[in-house]
């Protein structure tokens, strides 16, 4: 694994300006209205369950919008996460690429998520998604989690991003004895305007600053990265006022039925300002429902809680919505991921992923298009458990590998774990091993992992086309500037 502890400024992005095709969906506007780029919205949910939403299959969670939403566009029922944790997810989502790729897949040993005043942050020289869109003109927000490190060379800000609002780390990261974490930091670009920051305000907030870039953008195109810190990791989530006891599932369902208000109330600001049919808005989570008990999110029909690899904690709801451009009402079954953004955003934008460096997504316009025929493009998707290897899916078939040292916990425990192999077309919810009666399948899918563990590594073996995190030598707290 290349380690660095420099990086570079002085970017060079080999992103081009050269006019793609705009093969799958066609751009041509109303009579009257000028050829514009489409406006990208990612509405990203933390840690909210599969069976969290209405239209994915809750009966505790009133999700109007998010229905309507649906209704309106596409589900995909076999989206991925790229991990069962915050910050490997993210940093897939921003650059199109697995979290071991840019070597984002655990903070430190025994921590997989960057903790605030972390050394460690997405590398600079990393191109995201934003990145991408701003060469072509784009205004760009991040409002929300941002959680790719917290220290000035990492914060969104410097990873093409326009505007930043939001706590750059989780919001359950408040201070506490034994650490030099600061209190709670609302940040606003690169300065703390608020700390603590009120959480119960948080989705509002959120929900308010994002509506308000739209009106400011209306007449250019925009991309919004609006990572909300709801439902998220406190043990009990945070609500207004207006949500708060509200809901037939606690605090849990209190945040989610917000966020269903917010998703409507942006939803709503796109129609009033007529740019519906010109905007993309894909909603989903970064990782599955965690473990609690009582439990609180769902996972279900999903086997398994998020911070696993287990379906429930990496297969997330998602819905793409775009009118007349994407399928309403519709569902969509093939395997995509959040790692596919990247490239499918920068194609529509008349645009190609950075060209200089291996990106895992693909463009999959031809899926959200409801092509006839349109298929998954994985040969394979790899599951990661911090550096371990422990999964792979191929089609209908997900193979738990074999592993004389299974990781079970972030502190790196293990035990020996036999071949699981699942049929997930024909068994959603993980529940009947087939390896010894698809011995074939075993075997393709095991060689499918050692082309990942060569190209990405494993446990104690790096892969050969790892790039390096950035690191800085003297991390400091993000506090108030006045
Ligand atoms: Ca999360």
């Amino acid at each position: 694994m290349r380690h660095t502890r420099r990086w570079f400024i002085n970017r060079t992005l080999k992103l081009g300006t050269a006019g793609f095709a705009l093969s799958h969906f066609s751009i041509a506007s109303k009579a009257g209205q000028r050829f514009t780029k489409p406006n990208f919205i990612i509405i990203l949910c933390d840690n909210l369950g599969y069976g969290d939403i209405g239209c994915f299959g809750s009966t505790r969670h009133r999700t109007p919008n998010i229905d309507r939403m649906a209704e309106e566009g596409t589900r995909f029922t076999d989206f991925y996460a790229t991990s069962g944790v915050c910050t490997p997810s993210r940093a897939s989502l921003m650059t199109g690429c697995y979290p071991r790729r840019v070597n984002m897949h655990m903070a430190k040993a025994g921590r997989p998520v960057l903790q605030p005043v972390a050394n460690k942050g997405l590398h600079p020289e990393e191109v995201t998604i934003a990145e991408v869109l701003k060469a072509q003109g784009y205004a760009t927000a991040c409002i929300g989690k941002w959680h790719l490190g917290d220290q000035l060379p990492f914060l969104p800000t410097k990873q093409g991003f326009d505007y930043y609002l939001g706590i750059p780390y989780s919001d359950d990261m408040t201070q506490r004895p034994g650490q030099n974490w600061p209190p709670l930091p609302l940040m606003e670009n690169e300065e703390v305007i608020e700390a603590p920051v009120d959480r119960t305000l948080l989705t509002r907030r959120y929900t308010e600053a994002a509506i308000k870039f739209i009106e400011a953008n209306k007449d250019k195109p925009f991309f919004i990265y609006l990572p909300h810190a709801m439902p998220g990791s406190t043990k009990a989530p945070f609500a207004s006022e207006r949500f708060r006891g509200k809901s037939a599932n606690g605090p849990w369902g209190d945040s989610v039925e917000e966020l269903d208000w917010s998703t409507g109330k942006i939803l709503k600001a796109l129609k009033e300002l007529d740019l519906d049919e010109n905007t993309l808005v894909v909603w989903t989570s970064d990782n599955g429902a965690p473990p609690r008990n009582p439990p609180q999110g769902l996972n279900a029909p999903l086997a398994g809680w998020g911070y696993t690899c287990a379906e429930g904690g990496q297969r997330v709801p998602c819905i793409m919505r775009w009118p007349g451009r994407i399928q309403a009402g519709a569902t969509c079954r093939e395997l995509c991921t959040m790692m596919d953004l990247l490239p499918t955003f920068a194609r529509l934008a008349g645009t190609h992923p950075p060209k200089d460096r291996i990106i895992d997504g693909h463009d999959v316009g031809p899926l959200m298009a409801g092509k006839t025929g349109a298929t998954s493009p994985y040969e394979a998707f790899y599951y990661y458990y911090m550096e371990q290897l422990q999964a792979v899916r191929s089609g209908q078939w997900k193979l738990y590998l074999p592993l004389e040292a299974k990781w079970i916990n972030f502190r790196g425990d293990s035990k020996p774990f036999p071949a699981e192999l699942y049929d997930l077309k024909a068994d959603i919810s993980e529940s009947t091993n087939l390896a010894t009666k698809h011995p074939d399948v075993v075997k393709r899918l095991l060689a499918l992992a050692e082309k990942a563990r060569k190209d990405l590594g494993d446990v104690g073996r790096p892969g050969a086309n790892q790039r390096p995190a950035g690191y800085v030598n003297d991390p400091t707290p993000r506090i108030p500037t006045k």
